[in-house]
């Protein structure tokens, strides 16, 4: 029977879960913190009072969204999707997401590993720190997700069959498609307003009907194409991070899309706190970083993802004596420099919404003084824009990368 817990009722939930008195020890000295600062739902972290290393994480979704209230409803079953991503990603790359301890659909619960030695990329990347790996290690994440839940790896049978497990996250799925693809776009009452950039918005942005016929495209893609079991939030807060490892939490948003909007969404969280760093440091040392992870991001997503692909001799998509070695090559390089192009229009349509949108990033929100903030938005805009128009006609990451630090190299210090 479904129930909203709070710092009380936590304790005696967990005390009631074998599985998670084994991590926490002894029940009677927990103590709880809610430490959740996302969206949509409550996180705790609930620890030993005896012994602070044995602590697990508990999440809840509730019938609403948090960020707005009780007044704005969503399904809480957002927390099964959830739970079944991070079973799929438990089995794929279980180096790279926190480990179940429990996990209830009926309570929309799932007690999971405590990352107390991490922090989020996004807090992290603000305040201008460099973790070595994370570019890789992201790149390495989205091939074996993407590439092992797609038709080049799966049997058409059992690919579908995981199919149908994500295809109702349509609560999710439509608050991506609005908030993602349409009201951005749009004079809406949800958008975020700066009175400094609204106008250039609707003159610039809003008037702009070759830009908004593009996004139109995206949405399509983003509704229709059925790729792989994305986690389709992967922003720079769905990461935590220390020097040497990464994790992916939060994946309640899953379903089955496009290989090119995980990819793109990640690369826009780069590149929009590679803008915040025109203000936020003094030489361009963050910004250059920023924008070399991209390109780490592609380059070893698509050497994984190839040799993925060569070592999957059978799948829905592949079957042994169609294709000869050449007609196989041409098709997987015309299929990478496609993909490319579409996480480009994706990033674009993510750089846009979450400077115009309700959901924007503290790389750009949390900057105090409205000017400096209105000049940083334009430029994320124009960002978007130049992606969008140049989307169709990149050819590889060199390509994409020289774009985006022309673009940068050309703005001002903020
Ligand atoms: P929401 O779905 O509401 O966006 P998140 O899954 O992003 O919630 O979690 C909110 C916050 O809780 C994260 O930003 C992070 O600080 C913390 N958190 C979530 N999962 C973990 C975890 N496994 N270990 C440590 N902290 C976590
Ligand atoms: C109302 S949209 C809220 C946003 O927060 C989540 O993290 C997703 O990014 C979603 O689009
Ligand atoms: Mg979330």
């Amino acid at each position: 029977m479904y129930q909203v817990l709070d710092r009380e009722s936590v304790c005696d939930y967990l005390r009631s879960i074998p599985a998670v008195m084994e991590v926490l020890g002894s029940a009677d000295s927990l103590q709880v913190a809610e430490i959740g600062d996302g969206n949509l739902n409550f996180v705790y972290r609930v620890s030993s009072l005896n012994d602070a290393s044995r602590s697990v994480i508990l999440k809840q979704a509730v019938p609403y969204l948090r960020m707005v209230g009780e007044e704005w409803p969503l399904a809480r079953d957002r927390m099964t999707y959830e739970i079944r991503a991070l079973t799929v990603y438990n089995q794929l790359v279980p180096d790279f997401v926190p480990c179940i301890y429990h996990a209830d659909e009926s309570m929309s619960t799932l007690v999971m590993q405590c990352l107390d030695d991490h922090i989020i990329l996004r807090h992290g990347l603000i305040a201008g720190e460099q973790y070595p790996d994370v570019g890789r290690h992201i790149g390495k994440f989205l091939a074996e997700t993407l590439f092992r839940t797609s038709a080049f790896s799966m049997d058409s049978q059992a690919r579908r069959q995981l199919m149908d497990r994500f295809t109702l996250n349509a609560e999710l799925c439509k608050l991506t498609e609005e908030f993602i693809f349409t009201f951005p776009y749009m004079e809406h009452h949800s958008n975020y307003s700066n009175p400094l950039t609204d106008q250039w918005v609707r003159e610039n942005l809003r008037n702009n009907s070759e830009y908004k016929l593009d996004v139109l495209k995206f949405k399509e893609l983003f509704i229709t194409k059925t790729d792989a079991l994305l986690h389709a939030d992967l922003h720079t807060g769905s990461l935590m991070v220390n020097q040497s490892e990464s994790y992916v939490i939060d994946m309640e948003f899953s379903y089955f899309g496009p290989f090119g909007f995980d990819i793109g969404q990640i690369m826009a969280n780069f590149w929009l706190c590679t803008t915040s760093h025109l203000h936020r440091s003094t030489n361009h040392d963050m910004v250059n970083w920023l924008i070399d992870q991209t390109r780490v991001v592609w380059q070893v997503f698509s050497s994984q993802f190839l040799k993925l692909w060569f070592e999957a001799t059978e799948s829905a998509m592949l079957t042994p004596g169609l294709l000869n070695k050449t007609e196989l090559d041409d098709y997987k390089g015309r299929f990478m420099q496609k993909l490319l192009q579409e996480t480009m229009g994706f990033a674009a349509c993510c750089v846009a919404r979450r400077t115009l949108g309700i959901a924007g990033v503290a790389d750009i929100r949390d900057v105090e003084d409205l000017e400096i903030r209105s000049k940083l938005e334009i430029i994320n805009l124009k960002l978007s824009m130049l992606l969008m128009k140049r989307h169709d006609s990149v050819i590889d990451i060199e390509d994409v990368i020289t774009l985006i630090s022309d673009f940068y190299r050309a703005q001002p210090n903020i």
